[in-house]
C-alpha cells in the first residue's frame, strides 16, 4: 500500500494551485547558489527533452573559469603515448550523437522520513539531453591503453573543499576500464544542438548513460589511465551505499523509476477522465512497463508508452483514468525494465540519501 504523505491541510492549501501556475516554472529551482544546484521544474518533467537552461545542475564546487585560448585535455599514466588534446584535436575525432537522461543520486532525497543530509533535492534532478561529441574510447584508442591499466581517472577544472576537514581537490572520478572503454560512452562538448553551456560543463564532459549523474565528470582537463583501483572522496567516501550485507559499494547504474508529471500533487480535478502522464527510465535496460495505480497501489493497470524509446534515455507514458466518484484519491505509477527489475514501493532508506526510487504517491482531490 502507498500512503498518501499529503496533511489534509497541507492538500487544502495546495488544491487549486496546479503546478502550471506556479511563478517559478520556467526557471530552475534553485536548491544553492554557491555552489550551483537546481532542479527542473515539475511542468518540464513531462517535456522527453529538456531545455539546456531548465536542466538540472549539480555542482560540488564554483563553476570554473574556463580559458579557451590555453585550454586542453591530457591523457595520460598507463598508456603507450601520452597526449595533449586542443580543442581542435577533439572535434576531428568522428561525431556521435546520444539523448540520455542523467539522475542525480541524490535526486527525491527530500522524500526519505527520516530525512538524510545532503541538497532536499524533490524529484527534479533529472533531465535528458541530445548528447554530441567524440566516443571515449577514441580517445583511449589514440593513446593507448597500457597493459597494466585497471581504471581510467577523469579530472574536472573545479576545485574546492568539499567538506569541512576536507583538503582542497578537485572533482575526480574514476571507471573501470571495460566501462570507460564502452562504445557507447561519450565525451560531449554539445548539448541539444548548442555548445556546451559553463554549468554544464563546457567545453568539455563525459557522459555516461545509463549511470547516476557523478559519473558525467564535467569540464573534463585530464583523463589518467591507472593500475589501481581509486578511491578519493567522490568515489570511496561519497556516492557509495551499505548493501544487506553491510558491505559499502560504489553507486553505479541508475535503479529503475517512474514519476507522474501530471497532474500534480494536490491538483483539483473534474470529475470526468482524466489523463494521467508521466516519465519512467532504468540504467539498466528500456522500460517495458508502466503500471498505474488509482487506489494507493491495491490494483494496478497497464499505462500506455509515448514517444520515443531509446536505450538510454526516460520513457513517456499516459493512461486515461476516470474518478469513479468524487473524492481524495492517491495516483502511483511503477516501472518494470527489459530485463525484469521492477521499482519498489518502497525506498530503502540509507545515510547518504541515495537511489530514492520507491513510489512517490501523487495525491488529488475529485471535485464533486
Ligand atoms: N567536474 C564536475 N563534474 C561533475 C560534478 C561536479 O561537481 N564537478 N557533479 C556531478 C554530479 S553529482 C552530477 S549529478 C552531474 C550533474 O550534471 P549537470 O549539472 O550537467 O546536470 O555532474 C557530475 N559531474
Ligand atoms: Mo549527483
Amino acid at each position: 500500500m502507498v500512503h498518501c504523505t499529503c496533511s489534509e491541510a497541507a492538500l487544502a492549501t495546495a488544491v487549486k494551485t496546479p503546478a502550471q501556475a506556479r511563478p517559478s516554472e520556467q526557471t530552475l529551482v534553485e536548491i544553492d547558489k554557491v555552489p550551483l544546484i537546481g532542479e527542473t521544474p515539475q511542468t518540464l518533467l513531462q517535456n522527453w527533452l529538456t531545455p539546456n537552461p531548465l536542466f538540472y545542475v549539480r555542482n560540488h564546487f564554483d563553476t570554473p573559469e574556463i580559458e579557451m585560448s590555453s585550454w586542453q585535455l591530457s591523457v595520460d599514466g598507463c598508456v603507450s603515448k601520452t597526449a595533449q588534446f586542443d580543442f581542435n584535436n577533439i572535434k576531428r575525432l568522428p561525431k556521435y550523437t546520444s539523448t540520455v537522461t542523467l539522475e542525480c543520486a541524490g535526486n527525491n532525497r527530500s522524500d526519505l522520513d527520516p530525512p538524510a543530509p545532503g541538497n532536499q533535492f524533490q524529484n527534479g534532478a533529472v533531465s535528458t539531453a541530445v548528447w554530441a561529441g567524440v566516443a571515449l574510447k577514441d580517445i583511449l584508442n589514440e593513446v593507448g591503453i597500457g597493459p597494466n591499466a585497471r581504471e581510467v581517472l577523469f579530472e574536472g577544472a573545479d576545485t574546492g573543499t568539499p567538506a569541512p576537514g576536507e583538503s582542497e581537490m578537485p572533482y575526480l572520478r574514476s571507471l573501470p576500464i571495460d566501462v570507460a572503454m564502452h562504445p557507447d560512452m561519450l565525451v560531449a562538448y554539445e548539448m541539444n544542438g548548442e555548445e556546451l553551456p559553463i554549468e554544464h560543463g563546457y567545453p568539455l564532459r563525459l557522459v555516461i548513460p545509463g549511470w547516476y549523474g557523478m559519473a558525467s565528470v564535467k569540464w573534463l582537463t585530464g583523463i589518467k589511465v591507472i593500475d589501481y583501483e581509486y578511491e578519493g572522496f567522490f568515489q570511496t567516501d561519497r556516492y557509495v551505499i551499505e548493501n544487506d550485507d553491510g558491505v559499502w559499494e560504489q553507486i553505479k547504474e541508475i535503479s529503475i523509476k517512474s514519476l507522474i508529471s501530471s497532474p500534480a500533487v494536490g491538483e483539483e480535478l473534474a470529475n470526468q477522465p482524466t489523463c494521467v502522464a508521466g516519465m519512467a527510465w532504468s540504467g539498466n535496460a528500456q522500460i517495458k512497463e508502466v503500471e498505474f495505480s488509482a487506489d494507493g497501489g491495491q490494483t494496478w493497470q497497464p499505462a500506455t508508452l509515448t514517444g520515443p524509446s531509446e536505450r538510454y534515455a526516460w520513457q513517456q507514458w499516459h493512461i486515461s483514468w476516470t474518478p469513479p466518484m468524487a473524492g481524495h484519491y492517491t495516483l502511483a505509477c511503477r516501472a518494470t525494465d527489459q530485463l525484469g527489475n521492477i521499482q519498489p514501493i518502497e525506498t530503502r532508506w540509507n545515510e547518504g540519501g541515495y537511489v530514492v526510487n520507491g513510489v512517490r504517491p501523487v495525491c488529488v482531490m475529485v471535485a464533486a
